[in-house]
């Protein structure tokens, strides 16, 4: 690039704001994005929460961390949502977390009536946003955030094939005493017991979750979601077209129309930029389609 001489005027009008990502549910995995974010220095972060008091508190704390961290990316808690004002994300973990020996499924219902309340709230006001959901059951969830939010099903994305992806890739990485770095790892389908562990199915895997369920006994895993859904921002933030898998909306492909389920993705600044087919075997299909299937079920109850 040749250099040239840049007037004051020039440098005002080429100013872009930080990016905006607000993040909905200032619980356990709400502000471990928010602190992720801020410490990848990705954008300002806005905190929202109906409990009173807890995302500001945990927004000046956050905050606090930051000289010691060496970030200054702004952080704001609040309990509305004109903060929100022109997000260019939204990542809604708002809802309730599952508890010992409760399925996802279980929380169908209560969380469709949070994350339909919270999309109408966040549509409003951030009309071109990339919505990243979180809460669970995590299918059904992006089903019903893309129909209330009326958004073109590119900016409308799941997060939970990057966390069981890294969860598998953990487990293989114990079990043979290598770095999680040398492990790739894909996991597609529904987030949920039916999803499927490429190359080959594997239990351990779909119970990662649960175990820590049992472990925490109240509450669920939060930092490995909290970095899954960050890695998932950062990649549409900075347009790094990184192939990731997450729920995205089938129109056809592996051979689903008209539902989200777990595939690979391409994430780019405009969303999903391309979703990737990968052939897979007969056995692989039919866990595929059996995992599709439970989705379905799922979003059938809600009747959207
Ligand atoms: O892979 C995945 N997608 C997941 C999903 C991995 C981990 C967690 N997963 C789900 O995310 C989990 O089953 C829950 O449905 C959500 C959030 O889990 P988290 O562990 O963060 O739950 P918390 O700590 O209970 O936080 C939820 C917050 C809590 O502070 C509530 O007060 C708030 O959500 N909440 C709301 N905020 C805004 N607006 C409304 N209506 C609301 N209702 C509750």
């Amino acid at each position: 690039m040749t250099a040239r001489q840049v007037g004051k005027a020039e440098i005002l009008s080429e100013y872009r704001p930080r990016p905006k990502i607000s993040v909905i549910g200032a619980g356990n995995v709400g502000a471990s994005v928010a602190q992720y974010a801020v410490e990848r220095e990705l954008g300002d972060v806005v905190l929202v929460d109906v409990v009173e008091g807890i995302p500001q508190g945990k927004a000046l704390d956050l905050a606090q961390a930051g000289p010691v961290h060496g970030y200054d990316s702004s952080l704001t808690g609040s309990n509305g949502y004109d903060e929100t004002a022109n997000s260019d994300i939204v990542v809604i973990t708002a809802g309730l977390a599952r508890k010992p020996g409760m399925t996802r499924d279980d929380l169908l219902f209560k969380n469709a009536e949070i994350v339909g309340s919270v999309v109408e709230e966040v549509v409003k006001r951030s009309k071109n946003a990339i919505l990243i959901l979180v809460t669970n059951p995590l299918d059904a969830m992006v089903q019903l955030a893309w129909k209330k939010s009326g958004f073109p099903a590119e900016r409308v994305i799941g997060m939970a094939g990057v966390l069981d992806s890294a969860r598998f890739r953990t487990f293989i990485a114990q079990e043979l005493q290598v770095s999680v770095e040398n492990v790739t790892a894909f996991v597609l389908g529904g987030h949920g017991d039916s999803m499927v562990p490429l190359p080959r199915y594997s239990t351990v895997t779909a119970n990662g979750g649960a175990e820590i369920v049992a472990f925490l006994k109240s509450g669920s895993a939060y930092y490995a979601p909290a970095a899954s859904a960050v890695e998932m921002v950062e990649a549409i933030l900075k347009d790094k077209k990184k192939i990731l898998p997450c729920a995205a909306y089938l129109n056809g492909q592996y051979g689903t129309k008209g539902l989200y389920v777990g595939v690979p993705v391409k994430l780019g600044r405009r969303g999903v930029e391309q979703i990737i087919e990968i052939k897979l075997h007969a056995d692989e299909q039919a866990a595929f389609d059996k995992s599709a299937a439970a989705v379905r079920e799922l979003v059938d109850k809600l009747k959207l």
